[in-house]
């Protein structure tokens, strides 16, 4: 098939699954077209059936903002008739798939749209009145929606009351890329870890639905029983908050907060424990990429987090806002090691399994033939 595909092809969770789904499909035989502002981050190899197309935005006077969506669909269009697409599969509702719906339309084709949601656009702008027709509209018209987890179908359909059947398929990781690996020191040695110490990790975009501030309060719970260092990977809005609460609790020594960073598989090898906090979070893509390698993660029951993580099996489910309780479970998991081997086996089981990409990517396969 001949499959256009278009993400945010910046650093972040949707942008991530849509290319390894782009990459895993051509290494199937189909020929994938990137449409997008930029060449998506992941897509570090030359493929011969990968192609992009980048889409331009120029600032004009007569325009207030520089016109995103219009100039989106307008490629999209192109891209529709010239290549003859048979699917466009699109990530986000808003506005992916309206800019998918108005290029379909501009150039009469038969094409077939495919809409995932990824949840920002339902869990915040689906609060929005001004937003909430337009959504709607981008999910009903497409056709096929899919959804990253079974909690944000439900919220889709609660908040927004659509008609449109929405199909789960979770997300996925490259399973060459997160598995197991027994690492050298090296990389602990360089940051000044201590054979003693536990790695505890965090990796998000520091939104503040993120609550970075209940993983620092959480970390310095989880200190008092367990000699750790917490590496805080990524970087937004709450990081300088964050900063001040790890100095504000004295632990500024023990959190090392190290930005965007290229490779995370590096970091998780490293990692003996995650935290994922968050108030909101359709997924948690960071959560199982950490099980994947192996790292038992303690999250919030925020959204599809419960769906990722099984609770007492390979990690901790707490309550959002929970941070004492989680820093508690945490140093517990630490100290006791047997229970720790059993959850890391069964995370690893689980990412494996519950979350393989052959099977991930066979069910987006028959959604485009049907
Ligand atoms: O979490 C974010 O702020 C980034 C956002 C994105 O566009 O990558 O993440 C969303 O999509 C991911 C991939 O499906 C999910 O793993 C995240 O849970 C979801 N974020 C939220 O729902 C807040």
């Amino acid at each position: 098939m001949k499959i256009g595909i278009t993400c945010y092809p910046t650093v972040g969770g949707s942008g991530i699954v849509a290319t390894e789904l782009g990459k895993l499909l051509a290494e199937k035989g189909h020929d994938i077209h990137f449409i997008s502002t930029a060449l998506p981050f992941r897509l570090n190899k030359p493929y011969p059936n990968i192609y992009y197309h980048e889409v331009e935005v120029n600032q004009y006077e007569i325009f207030q903002y520089p016109p995103y969506s219009l100039t989106l669909a307008s490629k999209m269009a192109e891209v529709i008739k010239r290549e003859k697409l048979d699917v466009l599969h699109v990530h986000y509702a808003v506005p992916h798939a309206v800019c998918a719906l108005l290029a379909k339309d501009m150039v009469d084709d038969e094409v077939k749209v495919v809409t995932t949601l990824h949840g920002t656009d339902i869990t915040v702008l689906g609060h929005d009145p001004s937003l909430q027709e337009i959504i709607r509209y981008a999910i009903d018209r497409s056709d096929e929606v899919t959804a990253v987890s079974k909690a944000l179908v439900q919220e889709t359909q609660d908040m927004l009351q659509t008609t449109k059947p929405i199909e789960t398929i979770y997300n996925f990781i490259d399973d060459r890329i997160y598995y197991p690996r027994a690492v050298g020191s090296d990389l602990k040695k360089a940051y000044g870890i201590t054979d003693q110490e536990k790695v505890v990790i965090h990796i998000s975009n520091f939104r503040p639905v993120k609550k970075v501030l209940d993983v620092i309060e959480a970390f310095a719970v989880l200190k008092k029983d367990c000699p750790a260092v917490l590496l805080m990977v990524g970087d937004g809005p709450d990081r300088l908050r964050a900063c001040q609460k790890a100095e504000e609790l004295g632990i500024s020594d023990q959190v090392l907060f190290l930005g965007n960073q290229k490779n995370i598989e590096d970091y998780l090898h490293i990692s003996d424990l995650m935290f994922l906090l968050s108030e909101k979070e359709s997924f948690g893509l960071a959560a199982l990429e950490a099980m994947a390698c192996g790292v038992p993660v303690i999250g919030s029951n925020a959204g599809g987090i419960p769906e990722v993580i099984t609770h007492e099996e390979d990690g901790y489910i707490v309550p959002v806002g929970a941070a004492e309780q989680a820093g508690q479970l945490g140093a517990a998991l630490l100290n006791e090691e047997e229970t720790y081997k059993y959850f890391s086996t069964n995370a690893v089981k689980r990412a494996k399994t519950v979350f393989s990409s052959e099977r991930i990517v066979e069910q987006y396969e028959s959604i485009y033939n049907r």
